[in-house]
């Protein structure tokens, strides 16, 4: 095969049709007699609705229901996701709730009217009397009223010996706030029930758990529900939850027979969609004297808030932390408590980088410290620490299994790249100067592509975790591609068409990739995890390779040659050393579905398809090494990144300019999350960050200029030692940048322990 495209800075071929405007999204979408949904949301953190008054609302032009959680209740079924293993407290999120609000903002009723605005004014005259019930508005009540939704213990080697004898003892507890996944397209659903079944059309990064959640929550067998994702503004893990929302949208749909659609508002974004991080981690780590990691105690603790999101959990956050705080580290004895608290707010579910940020910003900022008190430079402390590359594979003490990867070679790139002599050479003549300039070093370790084993591992059931993909060869030789894990943004259309073209021996034009839609598309999970390329080259490559090796002997018959001597290039077929013999795919396609008298060699059926279903034998492990240079201005506190360097390695690279686009994206939403993205609620569980007036998005100039090299570690386990990458600017910013203005300000007494950063915290401290 030769590689023409895989690996090749090919220009995303999805691109020029979304930057005319070409692009379909979920609010483009218009079918005739659709009715608009506005939800009435509760005011209150955690309160009874004690009578729904709809008579004004009824009365309005132009509505055409109202209906509260009590009718919804006697015709679909909560969402209630499972984790099995122990320390779980399930909780059961009905479509518009059970009578008792949980957290400001959840969904109480709803109003169907002929328009949007309609609806919206509609949502104003429903009149609730409230009871208002006592509110658990942060971690620290829950933890003191016991409010556990999960627990789990883990220990490895002899972590006491470890501190016992250890020279150096840093203890610390880091913090990091709530944010919001933000995707530029809100959630929403538009539905339409044809009196026997269900067709959804939403933005689902995972749409085949949709189908079979909603298919269950309105107790409707699954080929009655068919899922449609059209075009994806962005989903951030987000929209890989399904939500009551999601229920009440698909049971209203039924229960009026006609249409129904639901684009959310920003606002219910901010204040009703899950959210992420939010989560305190005391840790204690244990050095010799030269800064060699001995062990590492951590209590993990997140504010899950009032349920479980569905299929994640609130095990998510706090695990995903837990399992990934050693890090490319040696780290020989460890122990964690992980722990998710119920509070009176939205859940917390995925969003990229999820739990793993804060494993990387815990445990590089405990290296810088560690470095601190053995007085060595942050690099020569990670140096002394990292894995080496012939350790590989290696266990880590969180029991994860590291496939690849060689992190000392990765940080003297980073390291070469920004020229860190000089860079400290000139932090010391600036500092003479009374400027506050900091570097940081971060290098994390991110698991990606996991397949079913991890999910059972973990207890979680309603993730399935294989993948799958059918192509299918027309009778002019385009190929199409239809995949479980439909692209929010990432390119897959690109690097997909990258890997099967090749395999076919076709131009990239002829292989399209079509959107996903449950009645046509093979079952699977969904695109979140960072698991499409590992996902597309065991599905898709595979299944480029069944009919590559189909075409091979249809061509070799034709040819009267061996199959193996079959050459597939440039759309065409051809005998080893003949290519003036050539025949045109095209012709060869025609022949699998019309087959010549005496049929198809070798007894093949017509046609020329292939499904292949693919179960991930990971995770893979990815990783980065990321150096920030900030400057913290003495006056206000602000910190502006004056440099980004990174050196990545997700093994094999299809696409090293989409790779670096993601790095892009991921880092700015680093960025957000290191220095300006906080929601915030007050003691009564208020939101008080209502609007992105509020709550602080990364901007352009907000973002540095990226130097970016690759490291290439292919996976062993992985088709084509791919990993994924996808989350990973997001996992290293945040500690590279909490790091660069820890440095920048630490001989002025400021300890940087929480995320976001902002410059009162500084001038406060
Ligand atoms: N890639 C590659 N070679 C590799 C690894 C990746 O060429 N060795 C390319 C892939 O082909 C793909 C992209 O990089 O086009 C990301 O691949 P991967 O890391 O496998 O991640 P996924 O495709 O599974 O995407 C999910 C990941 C996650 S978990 C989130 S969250 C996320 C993200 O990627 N959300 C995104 N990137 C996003 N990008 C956009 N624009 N929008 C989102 O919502």
């Amino acid at each position: 095969m030769t590689l023409r495209y895989t690996g090749a800075r090919v220009k995303r071929v999805e691109d020029p049709r979304l930057l005319r405007g070409g692009g379909r999204y979920l609010a483009d979408l218009e079918l005739p007699r659709a009715l608009s949904v506005a939800f009435v949301r509760s005011p209150h953190a955690h309160a009874r609705v004690a009578r729904i008054d709809t008579v004004a609302v009824r009365a309005l032009a132009g509505v055409v229901d109202v209906v509260a959680g009590d009718e919804l209740r006697m015709v679909t079924k909560p969402l209630v996701p499972r984790l099995e293993g122990g320390g779980f407290t399930p909780t059961a999120a009905w479509a518009l709730s059970d009578g008792v609000a949980r957290f400001c903002g959840e969904a109480v009723a709803a109003v169907v009217a002929t328009s949007p605005y309609v609806a919206a004014d509609a949502r104003e005259l429903v009149a609730i009397d409230w009871e208002v019930l006592p509110v658990v508005a942060t971690l620290d009540a829950a933890l003191a009223q016991h409010r556990i939704l999960f627990e789990r213990r883990h220990r490895h080697g002899d972590v006491a010996g470890a501190f016992a004898s250890a020279a150096i003892v840093v203890a610390e507890t880091f913090e990091h706030g709530r944010c919001a996944p933000s995707p530029l397209e809100p959630r929403g659903m538009v539905a339409d029930w044809d009196g026997e079944s269900l067709t959804l059309w939403s933005a689902s990064q995972a749409p085949s758990i949709m189908r079979t959640a909603l298919a269950a929550a309105l107790d409707l067998p699954e080929s009655r529900v068919r899922i449609v994702t059209p075009d994806v503004g962005g989903g951030f893990g987000l929209k890989m939850q399904i939500f009551p929302e999601d229920v009440a949208v698909a049971a209203l749909a039924r229960r009026l027979g006609r249409p129904v659609r639901w684009i959310e508002e920003r606002r219910e974004n901010l204040a009703a969609a899950s959210q992420a991080r939010a989560q305190r981690t005391s840790v204690e780590i244990a050095a010799a004297a030269d800064g060699t990691v001995l062990g590492l105690r951590a209590r993990v603790v997140s504010d899950n808030g009032a349920y479980h999101a569905y299929p994640t959990t609130g095990a998510l956050e706090p695990l995903g932390t837990a399992n990934i705080l050693p890090g490319p580290y040696r780290t020989p004895a460890y122990e964690y408590e992980a722990v998710a608290v119920a509070t009176h707010k939205p859940p917390l579910g995925a969003y990229r980088g999820v739990g793993m940020t804060m494993g990387a910003f815990v445990m590089e900022r405990l290296l810088d410290l560690v470095a601190e008190r053995a007085a060595l430079d942050p690099a020569e402390v990670r140096r002394r620490n990292l894995i080496p590359r012939e350790a590989y594979p290696f266990t880590s003490s969180s029991g994860q299994m590291y496939d690849s990867g060689d992190y000392p070679k990765a940080l003297e790139q980073a390291l070469a790249l920004v020229d860190y002599d000089a860079l400290r050479a000139a932090q010391r003549s600036a500092r003479a100067e009374g400027r506050l300039i900091g570097v940081g070093v971060a290098c994390y370790t991110e698991y990606t592509g996991m397949g079913s084993a991890v999910f059972r591992r973990r207890g979680m059931h309603d993730v399935p975790g294989f993948e799958a993909a059918t192509i299918r060869v027309d009778p002019d030789a385009t190929v199409r591609c239809s995949v479980s894990f439909p692209s929010q943004g990432q390119g897959h259309a690109t690097t997909i068409a990258q890997v099967v073209a090749d395999r076919l021996g076709l131009d990239l034009e002829r292989v399209r990739v079509e959107p996903a839609d449950t009645s046509r598309s093979p079952r699977g999970s969904g695109t979140f995890g960072s698991r499409g390329t590992v996902a597309m080259l065991g599905s898709a490559g595979a299944a480029a390779d069944v009919i590559a090796t189909r075409i091979r002997t249809l061509a070799a018959h034709r040819l009267e040659a061996s199959a193996a001597d079959i050459v597939l290039e440039g759309g065409r077929a051809w005998v080893r050393g003949l290519p003036d013999r050539a025949i045109p795919l095209a012709e060869i396609a025609r022949i699998a579905y019309a087959p010549p008298l005496g049929g198809l060699p070798d007894g093949q059926a017509p046609g020329l398809d292939a499904t292949v279903y693919f179960d991930p034998p990971g995770p893979t492990f990815s990783g980065a090494v990321h150096v920030a240079v900030v400057e913290v201005d003495r006056e206000t506190g602000r910190v502006a990144i004056t440099r980004y360097a990174l050196v990545e390695d997700c093994g094999t690279v299809i696409n090293p300019m989409i790779v670096e686009g993601q790095i892009h994206g991921a880092v700015a939403q680093g960025i957000g999350e290191a220095l300006l993205e906080r929601i915030v609620y007050d003691d009564d569980g208020q939101l008080l960050t209502g609007t992105l007036m509020d709550y602080a998005l990364p901007r352009a100039h907000d973002t540095p200029r990226f130097e970016i090299e690759h490291l290439e570690t292919p996976s062993p386990l992985m088709p084509g030692g791919v990993k994924g990458m996808g989350e990973g600017g997001t996992i290293g910013a945040p500690a590279a940048i909490a790091n660069a203005v820890a440095d920048a300000v630490r001989h002025l007494g400021v300890r940087i322990t929480k995320l976001p950063i902002d410059p009162t915290s500084l001038m406060r401290t």
